[in-house]
């Protein structure tokens, strides 16, 4: 039960809503919808803003951690994508575990707990290379969190592995992956994969693979990329369907809501997404992920601004330090490409919260 009883509606049809909320019933895919339609951002963020302080009172969360991308070779070709690359084309590279040892000895002196590892389908590269990368970090970095490969990239393992998937998550863990990052989902509409994506696997796959990972003992997390041709309908679909696996198996551990940035895609015409979807998005994932305790603000692709308004609009947390991210800036984001510790720190407290660094599973580093 939360008490929202001092937040002014604008729209009636929000009464409804709010009247769920205060009883504690799960809001349906109408509410939703509902959500969508209003334009009173104001009473949506408060009303996110208060189931938020519910679960974390004034707790704004990040991690210190870096990005490495070990091949943006990928057969998928998606349509929103500007950071994949076919096999020999100009800008096409592939890492090897040596050249991932060296990015990382370039920041050993950094208090990095998480290394967040993706990257293309490039159907050149062996099971055995993706078990030396995780071996590789390890070596390097033996007390980092390994936060590495989509649900997308460990179908395609163990396609090549010809292992089940139980099998090949196993043979992962044992070199080292440690938890699944939540990219890959898009949009969880058979329409829109047919249309942005269609190499790529479908969105009740992704869900498979997802609930086979949460079995096998690892959490992850999961996102939406909005912003494109996708319907309001579609968007709430997909945190419906996110959190009926939710319900199954609380795998999951932040919600990441991801806005399409359009340039150097086949969709170069599409607009940016605007900063009242962008609040009103996070507000409602707050709000409709009801089992999901952690919502991200992602300021690579929101920009650090909005990232910062968005910790009262449902979000609390900010991903992190991140260091060379590549996936949304080849797409023409603006933000930093990383960010110090203090920088971090400092957003979140001219926005109010206090900061919390937490490693990848929401523990603080120090305990
Ligand atoms: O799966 C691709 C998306 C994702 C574009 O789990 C794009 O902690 C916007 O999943 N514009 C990768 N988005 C990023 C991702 C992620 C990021 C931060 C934290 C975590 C986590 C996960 O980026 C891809 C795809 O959905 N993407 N192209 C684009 N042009
Ligand atoms: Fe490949 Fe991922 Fe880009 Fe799709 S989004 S083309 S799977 S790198």
């Amino acid at each position: 039960m939360t008490n929202l009883g001092n937040i002014t509606l604008k729209d009636k049809q929000l009464e409804q809503v709010r009247e769920k909320l205060e009883a504690g019933v799960r809001l349906d895919a109408n509410d939703g919808i509902c959500l969508y339609e209003s334009n009173d951002i104001l009473a949506i963020g408060r009303m996110a803003d208060s189931i938020r302080r519910a679960r974390h009172g004034n707790k704004a969360f990040f991690v210190y951690n870096q990005h490495v991308n070990y091949t943006n070779v990928c057969i998928n070709h998606c349509r929103f994508c500007a950071f994949s690359r076919s096999a020999g084309a100009d800008g096409a590279f592939t890492l090897t575990p040596e050249d991932v040892k060296k990015r990382l000895l370039e920041r050993i002196d950094e208090p990095v707990t998480e290394i967040h590892m993706v990257g293309g389908i490039n159907p050149e590269l062996p099971f055995q290379y993706y078990l030396d990368l995780l071996r590789a970090i390890s070596s390097v970095r033996p007390n980092v969190v390994i936060k590495a490969f989509t649900a997308v990239e460990i179908e395609h393992l163990s396609r090549i592995a010809g292992l089940p998937l139980p099998d090949t998550i196993e043979r992962l863990k044992e070199a080292g992956l440690a938890m699944v990052p939540g990219g890959g989902a898009e949009i969880l509409s058979r329409r829109m994969h047919d249309r942005l994506f269609p190499k790529k696997i479908d969105g009740d796959r992704w869900l498979d693979v997802m609930e086979k990972i949460h079995t096998a003992g690892l959490t992850s997390n999961a996102t939406m990329l909005y912003g494109h041709l996708e319907t309001i309908r579609e968007r709430v679909d997909h945190l419906i369907q996110l959190r009926e696996l939710q319900d199954r198996t609380q795998g999951f551990s932040a919600f990441i809501p991801l806005a399409f940035h359009s340039a150097n895609t086949a969709l170069s015409d599409l607009p940016s997404t605007t900063a009242h979807d962008d609040l009103k998005t996070i507000a409602i994932a707050r709000l409709i992920l009801d089992n999901f305790d952690h919502i991200k603000a992602y300021w690579v692709m929101i920009g650090e601004k909005l990232a910062q308004v968005a910790l009262s609009f449902g979000a609390d947390d900010l991903d992190g330090t991140i260091i060379e991210e590549k996936i949304t800036h080849m797409a023409g984001a603006k933000s930093a490409r990383g960010l110090t510790r203090k920088q971090i720190r400092r957003m979140i407290e001219s926005a109010g919260f206090e900061p919390v660094e937490r490693d990848s599973f929401y523990r603080l580093p120090d305990n």
